[in-house]
């Protein structure tokens, strides 16, 4: 019987549910449901070994996580970042009375471009907020350096990046910490979820506190944390979903590199490149519709639509657009024209494991269609 559901931007992976099983039944017999079990700990210790980095803190979720990783980190005043991304990047500086000043976008990796952050900073700046958007890497070595100068901390917006690697590292190991989201709609996801990984154990110690209310060792109230914990359920499956994530990130190389073929000398495209020395996750497949293009980005995602395909224009309006943050003054449109122009010409195809080849060749005919 032919397949004619609705194709969206992405569908989650779900594994078979005879592998969650044994895990359910551990915890119909234990009922420990929450507040750091047995799974939430086999769990933290198995996406350590899995990524390879020193500490990870399961959260919630990856909004929740980045709230805790700004107050862990004692950051305050003004906080550089980039008003390309999902509006939780900011958001989470708000929640911390903190203010976000939006930094330009470099035009090639659609990531913040580092050359005009020193022009930014005042002396209320305390941190950078870059995000490795659409799972791209930042250039995490200029903000690195700059950061050092300046006597900055550094914590990244990785919600997108899971399984991202720069020269074989995870690319979750730069900066004094990075977040990433396990929301349903992600690369590696537990319905909802995320960690902050870190390389300080004091940093890991703090966000393990605020993420259980403040509380410490002895049920003494340190910090005013929130509830921010992951359950149990969620803990199986993510410990579920490791046994499958580098097969799932297998598939979406193979569709990445199918899109990139058949679009290939499409008139008015541009398919971001991806640096040499990074390995990919594949989370999104965002192309730029030029001017030069037949019908233009918003016409082509009508067309695709008409079909059934229904590609996003993440991030379209730019944080920096929305009623709440448009007055600051780095939000002015002529401090962010790569990210204006960005905003206006983006479309993040559909990408997910299960997407048959067929398809995307359907949407590249689309694209490509006079
Ligand atoms: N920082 C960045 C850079 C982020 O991208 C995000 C999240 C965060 C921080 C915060 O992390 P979390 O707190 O979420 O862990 C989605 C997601 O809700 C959001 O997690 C994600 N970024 C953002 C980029 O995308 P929407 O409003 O586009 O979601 P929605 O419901 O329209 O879903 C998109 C498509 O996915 C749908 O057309 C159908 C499909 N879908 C979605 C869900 C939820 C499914 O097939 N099944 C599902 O369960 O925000």
């Amino acid at each position: 019987m032919p397949d004619d559901r609705p194709i969206h931007v992405t569908r989650p992976f779900l594994p078979p549910l005879a592998e969650l099983t044994p895990y359910l039944e551990e915890i119909w017999e234990s009922r420990i449901l929450s507040n750091a079990g047995p799974l939430h700990e086999r769990f933290e210790g198995a996406l350590c070994d899995h990524l390879g980095v020193d500490h990870a803190s399961l959260v919630a979720n990856g909004t929740l996580g980045l709230i805790l990783a700004l107050r862990a980190l004692k950051i305050t005043g003004e906080v550089i970042t980039t008003p390309s991304s999902y509006v939780a990047t900011s958001h989470a500086l708000l929640w911390n009375q903190i203010t976000p000043v939006f930094v330009d976008l470099d035009p090639d990796t659609l990531t913040i471009d580092p050359a005009r952050i020193e022009a930014a900073l005042t002396p209320r700046t305390t941190a950078i907020l870059p995000v490795h958007c659409y799972g791209i890497p930042c250039d995490v070595g200029a903000i690195g350096g700059l950061a050092a100068d300046h006597g900055l901390k550094v914590i990244y917006d990785a919600a997108p990046a899971f399984g991202v690697r720069l020269r074989g590292e995870s690319i979750l190991a730069h900066g004094d910490a990075s977040v990433v989201s396990f929301h349903a709609t992600k690369v590696f996801n537990t319905f909802e979820g995320g960690a902050v990984v870190c390389r300080d154990p004091a940093t890991k110690q703090r966000v393990d506190e605020l993420r259980n209310l403040g509380l410490a060792a002895g049920a003494t109230v340190v910090s005013t944390g929130l509830n921010a914990k992951m359950s149990e359920f969620n803990a199986a499956v993510g410990l579920v979903q490791l046994r499958h994530v580098d097969a799932l990130i297998d598939r979406r190389r193979e569709l990445d590199r199918l899109y990139r073929r058949l679009l290939t000398g499409c008139r008015g495209i541009r398919c971001p490149a991806l640096p040499a020395e990074v390995t990919a996750n594949h989370a999104y497949f965002p192309i730029l519709v030029e001017p030069d293009h037949a019908l233009g980005r918003d016409a082509l995602l009508e067309r695709m639509a008409r079909h059934r395909i229904h590609a996003r224009s993440y991030f379209d309006p730019l944080i920096s657009d929305h009623p709440m943050y448009r007055d600051l003054p780095s939000a002015r449109p002529e401090n962010l024209p790569v990210a204006r122009r960005v905003s206006r010409s983006v479309i993040c195809l559909p990408l997910s494991p299960d997407l048959a080849d067929a398809t995307v060749e359907t949407i590249v005919g689309l694209i490509a269609g006079a």
